[in-house]
């Protein structure tokens, strides 16, 4: 037989090895096997003739086990319904699964790759063998592991809320034999954050639709969670400090009607999460290695704040009478610079940094109306008393204080990329959205103005580009929602799959200064979890692969096959 290291992309290699293996190795461990997304850094096929089986007999063991490990032995007990993970034996054992972090162990791989999430599966005849620095390097192997399975293994895995309770596996073993093909797979992400951002104030998903939703994320090792919590259309999470925010700012009174937007459906709609409900997430993220990035969106974006505590608006501006939006869109409501505002706000990022052990908080920060501070006379003292000249300078000063305020806390302020309108700390990390440029729509190429200033600014960056990672935008033309301002940004499959950020245009250290990459599901017209799924998903898969797998290690083509 042969063996031979074959770069995922390279279909040609591909079929090459089937002809020259034969019909056995595509019925009995096919190549469809080692379909992986996102696709890993080296694969190895080995002799296809020997693949490792497990079956009943067949036990999980660790060596020299992180703390954090035991998430990664009950996930792999979950998924096959093995028992618990036991320690190995000295010696080379047969029959198991192992799970290896003993440094003595490394693989030159391990020890040269610069990424603690790195990882070696190695599965032979007489073992799989898990290499890694880390539990989470761990984890993201099992999941290589979990899609190089056969498909039917899914079925088995219990409801995703049962999963790693703690509690010993519910499921029972669902095959008898079990053939895994015998293959290396060395592998490394390319960026640190992968992210999805799901809003969950335009629409409201529930605490078990958002675990089965981490699950997902999980297998195609996304690690970041951006959790979109509150905006104008509803606040969604308990702050106890200020009850008003979910007993009023939860509730909108009608929401558009799916069939004409500019219209009321005359249906109250709401929910929020308990600090508890949060908590459960947050755990349940955290047994998946994914970091939940929580944003409560200021100054702008607040009608369901300040429809809750009207004071910490603009009160003096004529009209101004916040509630709860009913419509999509950006509103007038904005907090004002006052100091009971910032008490305010500070009390709130309290509680949610008590929430999220995240090292990153996010802020919003996106399309405030300025303008309503230029029409306040309070505003315009406090603007005058800074000295500043621009109302767009207010929101700087918000920024600048929140963020000494979470540095204070030792956390880091991420905001969107209009933060740098208003001359942002350059300790604070940037989400750049605005890839599209003027008088296009997507499908378009991207424009890296906001990139570039964020770069040159210091910044560090993630890129979520309105121009290709909008998994809000419909894929196909034919899933038109009625509203033609949304019908027209059209993102399909490949288009996302294409995105690349412009190297040739960055430094070596302004390139470093790319943490990585996050898909965002805004939820105006995601009525519930089924269109959630069905507008994540097969474009998150590409996203997956965007921000893992090398650039010059990517191809459409093989990545629809392994889809
Ligand atoms: C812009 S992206 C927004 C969201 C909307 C989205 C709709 C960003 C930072 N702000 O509030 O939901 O467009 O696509």
């Amino acid at each position: 037989m042969i063996g031979g290291t074959i770069s995922s992309e390279n279909i040609t290699w591909r079929c090459l090895l089937v002809l020259v293996s034969g019909v056995l190795m595509v019925t009995s461990s096919g190549l469809g096997q080692v379909s992986v997304i996102p696709a890993p850094q080296e694969i190895t096929l080995a002799n296809a003739e020997s693949p490792f089986v497990l079956g009943s007999s067949t036990r999980l063991v660790w060596r020299s086990q992180p703390a954090d490990a035991h998430y990664v032995a009950e996930f792999l007990s979950s998924l096959l319904a093995m028992p618990a993970a036991v320690p190995a034996g000295h010696g080379n054992e047969h029959d198991v699964i192992l799970l290896d972090f003993d440094p003595d162990n490394w693989p030159q791989y391990l020890r040269t790759s610069s990424s603690p999430e790195a990882y070696v599966l190695h599965v032979d005849a007489q073992r799989i063998q898990i290499q890694a620095k880390t539990a989470h390097g761990a984890f993201n192997a099992a999941q290589t592991l979990r899609q190089i399975l056969p498909a039917t293994i899914e079925d088995c895995v219990p409801p995703a809320h049962q999963q790693l309770s703690g509690d010993s596996p519910t499921k029972t073993r669902c095959y008898d034999r079990l053939e895994v093909p015998a293959v290396t797979i060395r592998d490394a992400p390319r960026y640190a954050w992968r992210g999805l951002l799901v809003d969950t104030s335009r629409h409201f998903f529930s605490v078990d639709e958002l675990k089965k939703f981490l699950e997902l994320m999980a297998l195609h090792k996304f690690n970041i969670f951006h959790w979109h919590l509150t905006d104008d259309q509803g606040w969604r999470i308990e702050i106890k400090k200020y009850p008003l925010l979910t007993e009023r700012g939860s509730w909108r009174e009608e929401s558009p009607m799916r069939s004409d937007p500019k219209r009321g459906d005359r249906v109250r709609y709401g929910g929020y999460y308990t600090q508890d409900q949060v908590r459960d997430i947050v755990a349940y993220a955290a047994a998946r290695f994914i970091t939940v990035v929580p944003e409560i969106d200021i100054p702008g974006h607040s009608s369901a704040a300040l429809a809750s505590y009207p004071e910490f608006g603009n009160t003096d501006v004529p009209g101004y009478a916040p509630a709860v939006a009913t419509r999509w869109g950006v509103t007038d409501n904005i907090f004002a610079p006052k100091e009971t505002t910032f008490a305010f706000l500070e009390n709130v990022f309290t509680e949610v940094m008590e929430l999220f052990p995240s090292r990153y908080i996010h802020i919003g920060g996106d399309e405030v109306r300025a303008k309503v501070w230029c029409k306040s006379s309070a505003a315009q003292a406090f603007l005058a008393q800074q000295h500043f000249d621009s109302c767009e300078q207010i929101q700087g000063y918000f920024t600048r204080h929140i963020a000494e305020f979470l540095a204070a806390h030792g956390r880091t302020l991420v905001g969107w990329d209009e933060l740098l309108n208003s001359n942002a700390p350059s300790t604070t990390a940037i989400m750049v959205w605005r890839t599209t440029a003027e008088e296009e729509v997507p499908p378009s190429p991207p424009t890296w103005e906001n990139l570039m200033a964020a770069l040159k600014s210091g910044h560090d960056v993630i890129l979520a580009p309105d121009s290709h990672f909008y998994l809000d935008d419909e894929e196909i033309k034919s899933n038109a929602t009625g509203d033609p301002d949304h019908d027209s940004w059209l993102t399909p499959l490949s288009h996302t799959y294409f995105f690349e950020p412009p190297l040739e245009l960055l430094s070596a250290a302004e390139q470093q200064h790319i943490l990585g990459m996050e898909g965002a599901l805004w939820s105006e017209y995601i009525w519930d979890y089924n269109k959630l799924e069905y507008m994540a998903f097969p474009r998150a898969s590409a996203i997956s692969e965007v921000a893992w797998s090398a650039r010059d290690h990517r191809s459409f083509a093989d990545f629809e096959k392994r889809l």
